[in-house]
């Protein structure tokens, strides 16, 4: 893998076909090749979205998928089908699945490599809940959660969002000296394997980026870019994460 400059649009589900028409001119008249501008549209949006993307820098991606490649499974889409559509990317396991839908980390790592079968990137979440982070168990939850991953022979070609629960949502973002020894952690497991491959890792932070933290977040050697979830629905704030990458 390649260590990439990223900044991804978790629209959660939120927007419209209006917000896509707006959006992705938008982000299109400013995206470049040295930093992906990613877009994650609700599933009945995508195929508007990558439609509108098309021949320009900006990227499309799922903010689920299924782990089966086809089916009688009502309801699922598979990696297969966002590569048919010509959407490069899934996020896979963010808290909010794992949470209201009872994602298990066996799940997302099913999901993840049936992602990587289908050449559709996996943005895998990963993180700790405020108790657990109070407790002083951020690094045995993300061990946890990681050795699952380390498990699949293609785990060089994840990217990996750390996204602590507890700065979901919020407007607070964790500190950056958290974050930091949070990246340097998830980056040292994969590089225990392979010190080539864990280095050129591409780990994602998310929860609460917005314009005002976003430059000193990108400035912290371990962070490659964000997963920005409520800001990402504004034009002009999306744009300023985007330009701070
Ligand atoms: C974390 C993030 C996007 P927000 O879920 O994935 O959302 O930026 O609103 O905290």
């Amino acid at each position: 893998p390649v260590r990439v400059r990223m900044v991804v649009g978790n629209w959660k589900m939120h927007g419209s076909l209006a917000l896509c028409r707006e959006m992705v001119p938008a982000m299109a008249s400013i995206a470049h090749p040295a930093a992906a501008l990613v877009l994650c549209p609700p599933a009945p949006y995508l195929g508007e979205v990558t439609r509108l993307a098309t021949g320009s820098q900006v990227q499309c991606c799922a903010q689920n998928v299924a782990d089966a490649h086809g089916g009688a499974l009502t309801g699922e889409w598979s990696a297969g089908m966002l590569a048919d559509l010509g959407c490069r990317y899934a996020i896979v396991g963010h808290s909010e699945r794992r949470r209201h839908y009872h994602e298990s980390d066996h799940l997302v790592a099913a999901k993840a490599q049936a992602c990587l079968e289908a050449h559709v990137v996996p943005i895998v979440c990963v993180g700790e809940s405020w108790i657990e982070h109070q407790t002083g168990q951020t690094e045995a939850i993300l061990q946890h959660q990681l050795g699952t991953l380390l498990a699949l022979s293609g785990w060089r070609g994840l990217i990996i969002a750390y996204e602590p629960v507890w700065a979901i949502g919020t407007g607070v973002a964790a500190r950056p000296e958290t974050i930091e020894a949070a990246h340097r952690f998830i980056r040292s497991r994969f590089a225990a394997r392979d010190p080539v491959a864990g280095n050129n890792m591409t780990v994602l932070y998310g929860g609460s980026v917005n314009a005002s933290n976003a430059a000193n977040l990108f400035a912290l050697p371990d962070v490659d870019g964000a997963l920005v979830g409520s800001a990402s629905l504004q034009s002009d704030a999306l744009m300023q994460i985007y330009t701070a990458a």
